[in-house]
């Protein structure tokens, strides 16, 4: 699966129906009133949050929305149906924003099942009976349906994650992630293995937590270096982040610095979050020099620093025991697991 973390869509809401021109013939009933009935109403553009999505994809595929229009009113005062509203799946944690310079957030589904209506179908015009009165017995005149509204927006994607890891390019981030939770993510001994973030579900002594990889940042990400920093947005709703440092990399306290340097640069809070840090590769380095790593990263960021090794499912159990801790309360069951493959927009 592809990731897509933004889209831009058209959407318009339906037409009213146009109101009817009507007079009542009867056999035997010699001047039978107006009897026009009013247009129906246009379906109206609904947004919807649904879970078990973590890409926009689809909406590469399918672009413009429209929804359906009122139909006409009718003779015999009969109203013209309404026009379906349109009801348009997207990811939970998706914003929808204005396709204008500040990109004005217009909607953010935080919440499975959340509904959203964006636009208004138009209203149905009026028939000619509702114009009738004791100077004007006779009227012919109606209205055309109030037309349907239309825009383009954007759909911007920020993963809705308990907790985000970020370190280096090659620091262990999807390693990790694999030997906590039922993602498999592509591994590999080389920077920028991981292009797109991915969830996965952590379950630990009966609690639960979604976790969220994403790819490794540099020096100067902030300024666009590597893959730079648009996955970040992807960590700006997690109560926490995971700071892996490669262990049997040369200088570990430099690279806690570089990462913490572009947390910084990136802005939207994300170096005011808590963050746990971890060292990865225990097992590639020898008690001694890990534990002269761990003091040193301990002097320079005044947090613990937790020693693991993900493949050899070592050190694993104080970490995710210090995580659950700091969730609190976020980190309670969460029932429905994500079913995933029929998925569409529609
Ligand atoms: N020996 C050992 N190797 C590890 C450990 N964790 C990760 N590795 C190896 O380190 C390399 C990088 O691991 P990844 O999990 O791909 O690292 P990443 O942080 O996701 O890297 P990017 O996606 O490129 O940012 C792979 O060859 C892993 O097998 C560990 O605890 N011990
Ligand atoms: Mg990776």
């Amino acid at each position: 699966m592809h990731f897509l973390d933004q889209a831009k869509i058209f959407v318009r809401s339906g037409a009213g129906g146009a109101g009817a021109v009507s007079f009542r013939r009867e056999k035997f009933i010699e001047f039978g009133g107006p009897d026009g009935g009013d247009g129906g109403k246009g379906g109206d553009i609904v947004f919807e949050a649904v879970p078990g999505l973590n890409t926009l994809i689809d909406f590469r595929y399918t672009q413009h929305f429209r929804a359906p229009r009122g139909k006409g009113g009718a003779g015999s005062n009969r109203t013209g149906a309404g026009g379906e509203d349109l009801v348009i799946k997207v990811p939970v944690g998706t914003q929808i924003l204005a396709d204008d310079e500040d990109r004005t957030l217009l909607a953010d589904l935080t919440v499975d099942g959340e509904q959203v209506v964006l636009l208004k179908g138009g209203l149905g015009g009026r028939g000619n009976a509702s114009y009738k009165s004791s100077t004007n017995r006779a009227p012919r005149q109606h209205q055309t349906g109030e037309a349907g509204e239309e825009m383009w927006v954007w759909l911007r994607l920020k993963l809705l994650a308990d907790v985000g890891l970020v370190g280096l390019p090659n620091a262990g981030k999807s390693t990790f992630l694999n030997s906590v939770t039922n993602a498999s993510a592509k591994v590999g001994d080389y920077p920028f293995t991981t292009l797109r973030p991915q969830l996965g579900v952590v379950r630990h002594k009966g609690r639960e937590f979604v976790l969220a990889d994403i790819p490794g940042l540099i020096e100067g990400a902030a300024e666009g270096a590597g893959i730079g920093d648009r996955f970040l947005g992807h960590v700006e709703r997690t109560r926490l982040l995971l700071h892996l440092i490669d262990g049997a990399a040369e200088d570990p306290v430099d690279a806690w610095r570089i990462v913490r340097g572009e947390l910084e640069g990136y802005g939207a809070g994300l170096d005011d979050k808590a963050e746990i840090i971890a060292l990865t590769k225990a097992d590639l380095v020898d008690d001694k020099r890990r534990s002269k790593i761990a003091k040193a990263l301990e002097k320079e960021s005044g947090a613990k620093v937790y020693p693991v090794s993900a493949p050899l499912e070592e050190g694993l159990d104080p970490l995710l025991d210090t995580i659950i801790e700091q969730l609190g309360s976020a980190a309670e069951a969460v029932d429905q697991p994500a079913e995933e493959g029929t998925w569409s927009p529609l």
